[in-house]
């Protein structure tokens, strides 16, 4: 069986595009004083620098809208929440109609999904009362809403402060999420000492925990900070793909349409791109398919490379009547998957350039890549 490389790379650009186009958007509300690192903590934990690009659009007296066009993302971000008491008060009736209002449009992409309420540690020496009194008012409004509320400590150095301020905002038992301390971008107080960033890997593993599945997808795409949350829900795409190829597997077909994978391979390929959040082109996915699956031309989903790579395995190789089994079928799926991640760990990291997949050293990397994958998913219990 000779596989279209070209064909199918096309169709992995087909489908990321159309993954990114469908992705929900993700909308939170930033609450906090001016200078707390509102800005900071989102350019620190998305990409895109959206924090960057202006000062966002009114939506309400006091709430402005930054979003970016083809980007799954809106912050709603309230700028003068210091100002006084009356303005406090403002905030929370708007962002109380705000939440309204997404969840009367039934919409996801108009829904508010979090909130997260900021203070800085640096500035405080404990935790404000009058920023207790207004959580507690604010988080009593939000209860029957079921919005997240994540209080983010930023700049939060000393870390030892920070963990002591706290352990005052949990004593409070307000209706939160969670406290998160943070240090969105390394802190430099003299040649001799800088406090290295830490924490928002923290805050995308709640973020991960509090949002619908729906916008699982969306948050790995935006985030920037945590490679592990990005293994994690791309090896639950493997997962999904594998379930569907062990199914596929069992449709009594000649061998020769274990091209009927395809479909599944290519979704799989799309979905785990679109969670690493990187650019790719069509060179990159034609080399990739064609050192994977495609390898040789004569693509190791052929029956004899198949025989030879299982019949060692009572049970799994047998191709009865040139029928792939659902196992081989999920083992080819699993292998080329954990290849990708594999790939775009490197890419992510740096650690590869997108062109090394060019040349033919790259090629046979790839290849030999691939077929660890392929061993090691043979020795997996069964
Ligand atoms: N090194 C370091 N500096 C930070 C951090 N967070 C905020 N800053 C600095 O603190 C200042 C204020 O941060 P912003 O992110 O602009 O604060 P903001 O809450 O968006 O402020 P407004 O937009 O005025 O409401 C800037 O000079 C930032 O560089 C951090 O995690 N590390
Ligand atoms: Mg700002």
């Amino acid at each position: 069986m000779q596989l279209d490389t070209d064909k199918i790379a096309q169709q992995c650009l087909d489908a990321i595009a159309d993954k990114i186009k469908n992705l929900k958007t993700l909308n939170i509300v930033v609450i906090g004083k001016s200078g707390v690192g509102k800005s900071t903590l989102i350019n620190s934990l998305f990409r895109g620098n959206v924090a960057e690009t202006g000062l966002g659009r009114p939506v309400t007296q006091e709430i402005r809208k930054i979003e970016k066009k083809d980007y799954p993302l809106a912050i709603y971000d309230t700028p003068g929440f210091e100002l006084s008491q009356d303005q406090q008060k403002k905030v929370k009736d708007e962002v109380l109609k705000l939440i309204d209002q997404g969840l009367r449009s039934q919409d996801i992409n108009q829904a508010i999904h979090c909130i997260w309420y900021c203070i800085n540690v640096g500035a405080n020496r404990t935790f404000d009362s009058s920023e207790v009194a207004w959580l507690r008012e604010f988080t009593e409004s939000t209860k029957s809403t079921k919005v997240p509320v994540i209080v983010v400590l930023t700049q939060g150095v000393p870390k030892s402060k920070a963990l002591e301020m706290k352990g005052l905002v949990e004593q409070e038992n307000l209706q939160i999420s969670k406290v998160i301390p943070v240090l969105a971008q390394d802190m430099a107080f003299d040649e001799e000492y800088v406090a290295r960033a830490y924490g928002l890997d923290q805050l995308v593993d709640v973020l991960s925990e509090v949002l619908p599945g729906d916008l699982q997808d969306t948050l790995q795409n935006l985030q920037k900070v945590s490679l592990e949350a990005k293994k994690k829900q791309a090896q639950a795409a493997v997962a999904t793909a594998v379930a569907a190829a062990f199914g596929e597997g069992f449709v009594p077909l000649p061998f020769a349409d274990a091209a009927m994978l395809i479909p599944t391979q290519v979704s799989m390929i799309a979905a785990i791109t679109v969670i690493f959040g990187l650019d790719m082109n069509k060179s990159f996915l034609t080399a990739f398919v064609s050192s994977t699956i495609g390898a040789g031309g004569a693509t190791v989903l052929g029956r004899a490379v198949v025989g030879n790579l299982f019949k060692l395995i009572p049970g799994v190789g047998t191709t009865v009547g040139g029928v792939i089994s659902g196992t081989t079928a999920g083992l080819i799926t699993t292998a080329l998957g954990q290849a990708y991640i594999l790939l775009m760990e490197l890419i992510y990291k740096g650690e590869l350039r997108k062109e090394d997949l060019y040349t033919k050293e790259g090629k046979t990397r790839m290849t030999n890549l691939f077929k660890e994958q392929l061993s090691f998913t043979k020795k997996l219990p069964r």
